[in-house]
C-alpha cells in the first residue's frame, strides 16, 4: 500500500468510528421515559405511543365551547354529533343508544350512549368509558342565586371524554389486536342535588351508564375489564384506589397504579385506598358487564372531597392541566398496548 492511500484508509476508519458513536449518541434518549418524568422508574420501557396531551386539552375545549352538555338542550345535540363524527373519523364502528329516561323530579331525558368499537370479532375486549353529559345545577356554588344554572363540565364530563378521544385518536394510528369499546355514557350527572330538603328515593345518578349495563349494544356483553375516567383533568389532581374498583377489580386496579408510578406518574397515581363513590363504573360492574376501576380525582382539600370547583361554574378549561391529561392517557394506552 502507498503511504497516500495507507493516509486515506487510515482517515476513512476515523471518520467510520466516529459516525458509529454519533449514532448511539442519538439513540440514547429513544424509547426510555421522557426525563422531565420526575421520580420515574428508568428501567421501565414504555411500550405505547405517545399520548398527545395538547391534542386531548382540544377536545376537551371543543366540548366546553358547544356549552353545558344538558340533556335536552341543543349543546347537548351539538356535542354528541361531535363525539359521533370523531370516533367516526378515528375508525371506530359507532353505534348509539338513545333512550327515554325519567329524572328524579319527573323531567323525560332524551339520551343517548355513544358507543365506539375496535375489532368487533376479537373476544378479548377491553371496555374504556366516561360520562359526557354535565350537571344541570352548580349545586356547590357558595352563592345560592347562581346554583340553578348548569356547569361548563371541563373536568367533570369534558376530561374523560377528552382523554379517550385522543386514545381513540391513537389507536386508529397504531391499531391493537385486542377489542376496545369506548363508551361515552349519557345522564351521568343528574343526581338529586343537594339544596333540595325531600329526598326522592331512588337511582338518579348514573341513568345512562345503568341503561346501557342492562341492555348492553350486544347481547351479553362482557369485557375483561373496564377503565373509568372521571374528572381527570385539574392540576395536581390525585388519584386514590376507589373502593368499589378494589372490590370488584383489584388485580387490574394494581396493575394501573403500579404502571403509573413506573411511568413516572406516582406524585397522580397515589398508592393508598379511597373511599366507595357511587359512579358510572358500579353498574357495569354489579351487571357483570366487565370488572371495572373508577380513575376519579379526589382530595381532602374541599368539603366534599373533588375539588372546590367540583359542580360549580368554575370548572371551565382554567382548572384543565396538560399534565394531568398525560399521566392519566399515558397510563391508560400503558395498559392496554401491554395486552398485545
Ligand atoms: C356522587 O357524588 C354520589 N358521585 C360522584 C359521581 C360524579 C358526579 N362524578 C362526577 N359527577
Ligand atoms: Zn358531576
Amino acid at each position: 500500500m502507498k503511504l497516500h492511500n495507507k493516509v486515506l484508509f487510515i482517515f476513512l476508519f476515523i471518520a467510520a468510528g466516529l459516525l458509529l458513536v454519533s449514532c448511539n449518541s442519538c439513540q440514547t434518549n429513544k424509547s426510555t421515559v421522557q426525563s422531565s418524568a420526575p421520580s420515574s422508574d428508568y428501567s421501565y420501557e414504555q411500550v405505547s405511543p405517545e399520548f398527545n396531551s395538547d391534542s386531548a386539552f382540544l377536545y376537551i375545549k371543543t366540548q366546553v365551547d358547544f356549552g353545558p352538555r344538558v340533556p335536552n338542550s341543543a349543546a347537548h345535540k351539538l356535542a354528541g354529533d361531535y363525539l359521533v363524527a370523531k370516533l367516526k373519523e378515528f375508525g371506530a364502528d359507532v353505534t348509539e343508544q338513545k333512550m327515554v329516561l325519567k329524572t328524579y323530579d319527573g323531567i323525560s331525558l332524551n339520551a343517548r350512549n355513544i358507543i365506539g368499537v375496535y375489532n368487533s370479532e376479537s373476544k378479548k375486549r377491553v371496555l374504556l368509558f366516561a360520562h359526557w353529559d354535565t350537571r344541570p345545577f352548580a349545586d356547590e356554588e357558595a352563592d345560592k342565586s347562581k346554583r340553578t344554572q348548569p356547569i361548563p363540565g371541563a373536568n367533570d364530563g369534558g376530561s374523560g371524554v377528552g382523554v379517550l378521544l385522543e386514545i381513540a385518536r391513537q389507536l386508529n394510528l397504531s391499531p391493537l389486536n385486542i377489542g376496545i369499546d369506548i363508551i361515552f355514557f349519557d345522564a351521568e350527572d343528574w343526581g338529586q342535588p343537594s339544596y333540595e330538603s325531600n329526598h326522592v328515593p331512588g337511582d338518579w345518578w348514573c341513568m345512562g351508564a345503568q341503561y346501557w349495563a342492562e341492555n348492553p349494544h350486544t347481547p351479553n356483553y362482557r369485557a375483561n375489564y373496564g377503565i373509568l375516567l372521571d374528572m381527570v383533568g385539574a392540576s395536581n389532581a390525585t388519584f386514590y384506589k376507589e373502593g368499589y374498583s378494589v372490590q370488584y377489580a383489584s388485580n387490574i386496579t394494581e396493575k394501573i397504579w403500579q404502571l403509573g408510578s413506573r411511568l413516572g406518574y406516582g406524585s397522580f397515581f397515589i398508592n393508598k385506598r379511597g373511599g366507595y363513590i357511587t359512579d358510572d363504573h358500579v353498574p357495569v360492574n354489579q351487571f357483570h358487564r366487565a370488572p371495572s376501576v373508577n380513575i376519579i380525582h379526589t382530595s381532602e382539600d374541599s368539603r366534599h372531597g373533588f375539588g372546590d370547583f367540583w359542580h360549580t361554574h368554575n370548572d371551565d378549561m382554567s382548572v384543565i392541566n396538560k399534565s394531568t391529561l398525560k399521566a392519566v392517557g399515558q397510563t391508560v394506552m400503558e395498559v392496554i398496548y401491554l395486552e398485545e
